[in-house]
């Protein structure tokens, strides 16, 4: 039900094409999952998120888990049928969202926190993660991990990979769908030894995938680079190698370059909604008074539902006065640019000129300025 297959190599870079094929649909790599938190992308719906080429989305544990509940999804039919989303889907384990909450209480066996809502206690550990993504039916299902904060120290980074790799184990024991495949996660914060050491005992777990967690937590795209050149290299060139989280345009084209392969983050969407917009030559802020006037597309090179339709001027006139539809809009842009930059990879590694397609891009964004 789960195959990867690469399809090309680039000739001057580690960067990888490939196809990942689900029971819900096949995904070409290197991909971008736009975030759908609560089982949805804000302000989009599915019709609209297909239109931008989207792939597979992501959704979390975490969240629905708490609000509706995954019994709720299940009696819906699971996530695909609740969130009416019938390409492949990938669940985050909730290990990242509990851990980056202000009160909660970490043990050997996983972590201790209150309903944002009811106060309640709630326990999350490894085999509560599994149970809960069995039962949402995502394609792809995240190992529960500890994603340590940055700066941590060795010693501390050093206990929790070993943590991260016990509880690895009791994700694979607890795991009980064959139509899901479960990735496994390498922390080990900016310490070179420890990923090593913590890819090294992950993938004697012979998951079907790998992931790079505990990157973008502030430490900055020189020390992003550096743990992505040490860690991709350990994992197994025939599996799909996720980087968890990331991140800007630059900071994915980066990591293209050192063999990764799917990507997410809130930032297309989030960003949307504070009027900021991807654009080949940089971001602009709608906000902007220069924009009043400005009778252009967001990206006169893009051929989003926006930019084909609407002016500066008029998504300027919608974020001042509140209007929803500048949300909606502003994020069908912004997915569209993730998903076209990804593409435009995706073909230049066939061509086998990724370089090349990497250093024009960031020079015409201005990334390097
Ligand atoms: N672990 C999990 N999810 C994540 C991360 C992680 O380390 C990150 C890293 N910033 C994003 N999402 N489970
Ligand atoms: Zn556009």
């Amino acid at each position: 039900m789960f195959e990867f297959s690469l399809l090309a190599t680039d000739s001057q870079t580690a960067a990888r094409r490939g196809r990942l094929t689900t029971p819900h649909g096949t995904i070409e790599t290197p991909i971008f999952m736009p975030v759908g938190t609560h089982g949805a992308l804000k302000a989009m719906t599915p019709a609209q998120v297909e239109e931008t080429g989207a792939q597979i989305i992501l959704s979390n544990t975490y969240h629905l888990h708490l609000a509706p509940g995954e019994g709720l999804v299940q009696k819906a039919g699971g996530l695909h049928s609740f969130m009416n989303w019938p390409h492949p889907i990938l669940t985050d384990s909730g290990g990242f969202q509990v851990f980056s909450l202000p009160k909660k209480r970490i043990t050997e066996t996983g972590v201790f926190f209150r309903h944002e809502m009811t106060g309640e206690e709630i326990f999350l550990g490894p085999a509560e993660a599994m149970a809960i993504q069995n039962t949402l039916g995502a394609d792809i299902i995240m190992a529960f991990d500890e994603c340590i904060p940055y700066p941590a120290t060795h010693d501390y980074a050093a206990k929790s990979i070993r943590k991260t790799l016990r509880w690895a184990e009791a994700c694979l024991q607890n795991h009980n769908r064959s139509d899901q495949a479960l990735f496994g996660i390498v922390q080990g914060g900016i310490y070179e030894d420890l990923r090593q050491e913590c890819a090294r005992q992950m993938t004697t777990m012979n998951f079907p995938g790998y992931a790079i967690g505990g990157v973008s937590v502030g430490e900055g795209l020189d020390l992003l680079k550096k743990v992505v050149d040490y860690t991709a290299p350990m994992l197994p060139e025939n599996k799909p190698r996720y980087l968890m989280g990331v991140g800007l345009p630059e900071d994915i084209l980066e990591s293209v370059e050192r063999g990764m392969d799917m990507f997410d983050c809130v930032i297309p969407t989030r960003y949307a909604r504070s009027a900021t917009l991807f654009t080949r030559r940089g971001r602009i802020r709608l906000t902007n008074r220069r924009y009043r006037r400005d009778f252009y597309p967001v990206d006169a090179s893009c051929d989003c539902y926006c930019c084909r339709n609407f002016s500066r001027a008029y998504l300027h006139h919608l974020f001042k006065s509140n209007e929803i539809l500048s949300a909606t809009l502003a994020a069908i842009h912004n997915v569209h640019f993730y998903l076209n930059m990804m593409k435009e990879a995706r073909q230049a590694i066939e061509a086998g000129d990724f370089a090349a397609f990497k250093k024009n891009f960031l020079e015409e964004y201005g990334a390097n300025k």
